[in-house]
């Protein structure tokens, strides 16, 4: 079964004002769409960032996959290989993306055809992808309610406001948790910090612990507070939380931290590829990382990397960016497929609106907290080429080119500038 087509297709889609320690979402997010077509009909799909730099990547390499083996993986990597070593360093991307490093090109390229090669593979043989990973160790993916401090409405109103209001306050947060869980089920909620005071963040942990005693609570500042503030505020915060995800910047600011506080610590900033997870380990910096196959290099390096966190005793969650129901099937996928997934994963999804999905079908349901994979072969789900020329237009009328949170609030104020940490 040979690839016959590939098609990269950047598209954006509308973005909720959510704050966060660069600053705040621009109006519309970036993706990039993948289809690969064998040459007896089947098509994959993939889904990975839309940034500039890697757009370019994903795009240079579509023809140089035409004439390869749909399960041959090893010649795929070795064509992400050459054309990044063609195409020389990208620029650096935004530092909340993780995926977006200039060092991820490699891993991000490959995990953008891996999914839609391993889509094209399972379709052909008539089985959910999940099989080609070794087989469901669930069939029920759980996530979690991801909330985010944000106003009511961008600066630069480029379309109605969304219908979640502004939420700033300790009640509106509680209010964000009620209508996610009640809408999706959530059974652990996560709250992005690292954006208003902190002292702030803690109490909003403090009331949503009042309001879901029984949900499982993470805080996530990105590494927006000094080891001081993390210290004083892990007191504050005692046994609150599930775990503490990325509170301070670097592996031995982190180490230090779990050394004092002995809070099991989280990260999807300081591990994110091999390499640190060696050195993380040696400092024991870290106790849960979170996975994220668009840049730990696709679904069987996700696997591999659930393996060393079993090796190494460590937790295993998974981490999201603004993204649709491509990159969420993957995702559970993956996760179905792991045994020592430890926590509810991550995902933006029910920040997308309803009429922006590019699959057939519309949002995929979220439903007692969970995905459910079904049997339909592959991912699962197709692709509706109208909403997808419809979001490309999107992307066309703007001129967003590459997140750059910091960029858009400098828009409500000129002087802000990314500080690390900034508290
Ligand atoms: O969407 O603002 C955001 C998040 O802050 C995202 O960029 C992070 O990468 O979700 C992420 C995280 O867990 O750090
Ligand atoms: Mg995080």
């Amino acid at each position: 079964m040979k690839i016959k087509r590939v098609r990269v297709t950047p598209i954006a889609f509308r973005d909720a004002p959510l704050l966060n320690a660069s600053g705040i979402h621009e109006p519309f997010a970036l993706r990039s769409i993948i289809e690969v077509e064998s040459d007896n009909g089947y098509i994959g799909l993939g889904e990975s960032y839309g940034d500039a730099p890697v757009l370019a990547v994903l795009q240079a390499m579509q023809d140089s996959l035409v004439g390869l083996d749909a399960f041959d993986l090893n010649g795929l990597r070795a064509r992400v290989i050459q054309t990044v070593a063609r195409l020389g360093p990208a620029e650096a991307g935004a530092e909340l993306a993780p995926g977006s490093h200039p060092s991820k090109q490699v891993a991000n390229a490959y995990s953008a055809f891996e999914v839609a090669f391993l889509d094209v593979q399972a379709r052909s043989l008539n089985m959910p992808l999940v099989d080609l990973l070794g087989g469901a160790i669930r069939t029920e993916v759980p996530f979690s309610a991801y909330l985010f401090f944000k106003y009511a409405k961008h600066i630069d109103a480029p379309y109605a406001p969304d219908s979640w209001g502004e939420a700033l306050s300790e009640e509106q947060i509680v209010a964000q948790a009620a209508r996610m869980i009640e809408a999706h089920g959530f059974k652990s909620i996560k709250l992005k910090a690292g954006a208003l005071e902190p002292e702030h963040e803690v109490a909003c942990i403090k009331a949503l612990k009042k309001a879901f005693p029984d949900h499982p609570l993470r805080i996530d500042p990105n590494g927006n507070w000094s080891l001081e503030t993390a210290l004083r505020m892990a007191e504050l915060l005692g046994d609150d939380l599930q775990y503490y995800e990325d509170p301070t910047p670097g592996l031995d600011g982190m180490a230090e931290l779990h050394e004092r506080t002995g809070l099991p610590l989280a990260t999807n900033m300081v591990v994110t590829d091999f390499d640190e997870f060696r050195r993380s380990v040696a400092l024991n910096s870290v106790q849960i990382v979170l996975a994220d196959h668009h840049y730990w290099g696709g679904l069987r390096d996700t696997q591999a990397l659930a393996r060393m966190c079993d090796t190494f005793g460590l937790g295993l969650s998974m981490h999201s960016n603004s993204h649709l129901g491509i990159s969420l099937m993957a995702m559970a996928h993956v996760a179905a497929s792991v045994p020592n997934l430890t926590y509810a994963c991550d995902t933006h999804y029910p920040w997308q609106e309803e009429d922006e999905e590019v699959i057939k079908g519309g949002k995929l349901p979220i439903q007692d907290g969970c995905v459910r994979l079904t049997r339909a072969p592959g991912l699962g789900v197709e692709l509706d080429q109208d909403q997808l020329a419809k979001l490309h237009e999107q992307y066309l009328s703007i001129d967003i080119r590459s997140r750059d949170d910091a960029r858009q609030m400098r828009k409500y104020d000129p002087a802000w500038k990314i500080r690390k940490p900034r508290f």
